[in-house]
């Protein structure tokens, strides 16, 4: 049975930007914000970092994930990225039927690279891990397998087999574990990369498991970094990742606390590396110009270890790690938009220059003047304390409002939110508006013109 993320993630879950030409960009931003990227993994070959990153391809406000392909970067210095372009896609796979979920990329003992992907095949099943290789760190990447390497007909295979994290032990042995949906699995590989060795085991230990593994091996000491959605690290909907420590590859884990707090996407994605010396958590957010939950971004930040090896938590340099827009995952609507103007504009994600900057689209509702609305709707109930208002002037027939008024849908009526403070009507700036919560699927923004003028708006962000 196929199923929409988006629903999975409701149901269980829930910057400064230095860019060069040829899609580098300087670290403590996302490595590149000429794609979305998503899903990190990460890998030292000589000299040089390599990140194998998923493709986020949703439209702005999109509801789902539209994932076609997998790409690589590479870095000499951990901090300014460059694209080696899209190395592997869902075309290379016969049996894929869509979404290019997360990979992992490992050395083998002949050489050669392997590229462990989650994948949903074209017939029953959901999704599967899949494995390409390689004769470099950037490919060209062939179907190793020619058919999943896990599936659901897999014995005691997890409930969504996705998310693979591949790890060689000093002896030569290879380890891979997977799974979400709180299904964490392990098992061997045989040395050919891409046939399990033995049963699949469920490990014990890993406390609030729900995807994402990431296993690496320090001083002796075996580490499952992985993303946790409980109450006591992360808000709803939202993903820490949690870490356990082992003395053997397969466990038994023992829970060590949390190493990145949620960050602004939904979901949550650790790859933990050594590289020139220091230690990287590699992760995904939401921070990128017009990101969002399926629009994310690829980062890192340096990570610190204790003396008894324990991990201190990350400090998330990229910005802040607050609740996302939800507008970005609502539907717009409007009581009127002139027929040349874009209500789409309003939750695209995009930062406006000033009030006059309409290069993204811009909501105006010339030649009405009085009162006018624009609405978002959701298709669950989000619960919702403030929003910022960027308003439009084109210094012509429209202009900043005379006054403003947000009000929500109470199951029956649109009614004005509780204890609402001042609705700014600045320009050239975020307005914000905060309320009492609510929990509602519509929000409104009501808005009234000064005399003889309209009114029109650039974007509109809701906040939990
Ligand atoms: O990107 C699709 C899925 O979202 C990944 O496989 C999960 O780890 C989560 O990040």
């Amino acid at each position: 049975m196929r199923r929409r993320w988006s629903a999975i993630i409701a149901a269980a879950l829930g910057l400064s930007l230095v860019m060069t030409a040829g899609g580098s960009a300087t670290a403590a931003a996302p490595i590149t914000t000429s794609i979305y990227t998503a899903d990190p993994a990460a890998l030292v070959v000589g000299d040089t970092l390599y990140l194998y990153t998923g493709h986020d391809e949703a439209p702005a406000g999109g509801t789902n994930f539209v994932m076609r392909d997998w790409h690589v970067y590479s870095s000499g210095d951990a901090t300014s990225f460059t694209d080696q372009g899209a190395r592997l896609s869902l075309s290379n796979f016969s049996w894929a039927g869509g979404d290019a979920w997360a990979g992992e990329v490992e050395r083998g003992a002949n050489g050669k690279y392997y590229w462990y992907v989650s994948i949903n095949g074209n017939g029953p099943g959901w999704m599967n891990i899949g494995v390409a290789v390689g004769d470099s760190p950037t490919g060209p990447f062939t179907d190793a397998k020619g058919g999943p390497l896990i599936s659901d007909s897999t014995p005691n295979s997890s409930p969504l087999n996705i998310d693979p994290t591949v790890f060689t032990d000093d002896d030569g042995q290879v380890y891979m574990y997977w799974g979400s949906y709180y299904g964490l699995r392990a098992a061997r590989l045989n040395a050919d990369m891409t046939s399990i060795n033995g049963s699949v085991v469920t490990p014990s230990g890993v406390s609030n498991f729900w995807e994402a593994p990431w296993m690496f091996k320090r001083n002796g000491v075996y580490y499952l970094a992985y993303a946790a959605n409980d109450s006591g690290c992360s808000a709803p909907g939202y993903a820490c990742v949690r870490y356990a420590t082992a003395s053997g590859p397969m466990g038994p884990w023992t829970h060590r606390g949390v190493v990145l707090d949620q960050v602004s996407s939904t979901t949550n994605h650790p790859a933990i590396i050594e590289y020139k010396g220091q230690w990287y958590m590699v992760y995904h957010n939401a921070a990128a110009p017009g990101g969002g939950n399926f629009r994310r971004s690829v980062t890192l930040d340096r990570l610190y270890f204790n003396a008894d090896g324990t991990m201190q938590k990350v400090v998330q340099t990229t910005g802040p790690t607050g609740p996302a827009n939800l507008a970005l995952s609502a539907t717009p609507s409007t009581s009127y938009v002139s027929p040349w103007e874009t209500l789409g504009a309003v939750n695209d994600g995009y930062t406006p220059a000033g009030s006059a900057d309409r290069s993204r689209g811009a909501y105006g509702n010339w030649d009405h003047q009085g009162t006018e609305w624009i609405e978002y709707r959701w298709p669950t109930a989000q619960n919702v304390r403030s929003v910022k208002t960027y308003w439009f002037d084109d210094d012509q027939g429209i202009d900043l409002p005379a006054s403003c008024q947000v009000q929500y849908w109470n199951g029956s009526a649109y009614v004005n939110v509780p204890g609402q403070s001042s609705c700014g009507t600045a320009a050239d700036t975020f307005n914000t508006t905060t309320f009492g919560q609510v929990s509602t699927t519509r929000l409104r923004m009501s808005i009234t013109s000064r005399p003889a003028l309209s009114t029109g708006v650039l974007e509109w962000q809701v906040f939990s």
